[in-house]
């Protein structure tokens, strides 16, 4: 099927496009009405994820309202340690949480071994439900956290702020740890794989705590691991290409180390300057970021301001995907949205000629 607009896939690929493509991380949540109502009429957030007709909904949802340039899938990085039997659920207001943790060594050689196309169907289906309501209009994004991100939640038993059990645990018995992640690993590749021929068109790896470990650490223990993904993926589906973001999140001092896994696309935070990692990665990798997102509280004319000023700082050529540094959070003004995604748009147009 031919898309109605590629200039995602035109970005990652270094193709030219008419102006820089925009999408949102979290741009199905909890600061549009639509959702929240959507979210209550499944009762919880995992009937939302493991219903493909609601998952559907909210991820065209932004959709309805902003030109994005994609739509991202609507699931859940914890999709795949729930499925591997540690019992994922959600306190109100508390977050994330699961009924079993991994403590010791023999937790980790007891996990259950999974095949994504069985035990995360309903993940398949919601891709496949997604693709035709797109008909087309925009690309889809399928997702997976990184091994190092996944195995944090599951040793720490949810969100954390400094992350002590999981990096007790790596210091403890690395190789324990390094177990973990190769079992992860090869679940990440089957389920990204199955996302893909089910229908996503591009694919991103959130590695949202690679940032808390060390230079070390991180190659050891998030990197490697992410660059065996992204060998082992399938390249092309339907005769087009299938290009990989990898975001680390404070990972902007690893740039080098990440252009060099062969991801198409390098996602930053707002603390590295766009117009520095260019210069660093050069036409290797795509760049994918990075305005604040708490900027989105701020006023259209501040929000307009700081889209210039990123703009601006890429410079000419393709090459950037327009996003946030991080999702958006709830208490943002869906407004002020419209304001983002029109401002990329229009302001971009001059880079472009
Ligand atoms: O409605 C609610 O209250 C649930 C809030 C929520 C939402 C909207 C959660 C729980 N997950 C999601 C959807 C989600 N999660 C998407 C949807 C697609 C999109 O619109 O972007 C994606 C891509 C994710 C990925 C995800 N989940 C990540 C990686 C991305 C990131 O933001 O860094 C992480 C770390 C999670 C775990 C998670 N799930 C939910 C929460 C609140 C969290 C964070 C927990 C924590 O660390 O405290």
């Amino acid at each position: 099927m031919t898309l109605k607009n590629d200039r995602l896939l035109k970005a990652l690929t270094g193709k030219s496009v008419d102006v820089t493509p925009v999408w949102m991380m979290r741009q199905a949540g909890r600061y549009l009405p639509e959702y929240r109502a959507t979210r209550k009429k499944a009762g919880d957030f995992m009937n939302l994820c493991q219903s493909p007709e609601l998952a559907c909904e909210v991820t065209l949802q932004p959709l309805r309202r902003y030109p994005f340039d994609a739509a991202i899938l609507f699931s859940d990085i914890l999709t795949i340690p729930d499925a591997m039997g540690q019992g994922l659920y959600f306190e109100t207001g508390e977050g994330p949480r699961f009924k079993k943790v991994i403590k010791k060594r023999a937790d980790v050689e007891n996990l259950r071994e999974i095949s994504a196309v069985d035990d995360l169907a309903y993940v398949m289906n919601a891709v496949t439900l997604i693709r035709k309501e797109l008909n087309g209009s925009v690309p889809l994004i399928g997702f997976s956290g990184s091994p190092w991100t996944l195995a944090t939640y599951m040793i720490e038993g949810g969100g954390s702020k400094d992350f002590s059990k999981a990096k007790t645990f790596m210091y403890n018995d690395p190789e324990a740890m390094h177990l973990l992640l190769e079992k992860l690993t090869e679940t990440v590749i089957d389920y990204l794989n199955c996302q893909i021929r089910a229908g996503a068109q591009v694919v991103q790896i959130f590695d949202t705590w690679g940032g808390v470990l060390t230079t070390p650490g991180y190659f050891a223990f998030s990197l490697k691991y992410m660059k065996k993904i992204v060998s082992k993926l399938i390249k092309q589906n339907d005769n087009n290409d299938i290009p990989v973001i990898l975001f680390t999140k404070n990972g902007g001092q690893w740039l080098s180390e990440i252009a060099d896994t062969g991801a198409h696309g390098i996602g930053i935070d707002w603390t590295t300057e766009i117009g520095a990692a260019k210069r660093l990665v050069g036409s290797k990798c795509a760049l994918q970021g990075n305005m604040d997102p708490a900027i989105l509280y701020s006023s259209p004319k501040v929000i307009r301001e700081e889209v210039r000023r990123i703009l601006s700082d890429f410079g000419s050529k393709s090459g950037h995907v327009f996003n946030l540094g991080h999702g958006i959070t709830p208490g943002v003004d869906p407004d002020n949205v419209t304001v983002f995604v029109d401002s990329v748009h229009e302001c971009s147009a001059q880079y472009h000629i």
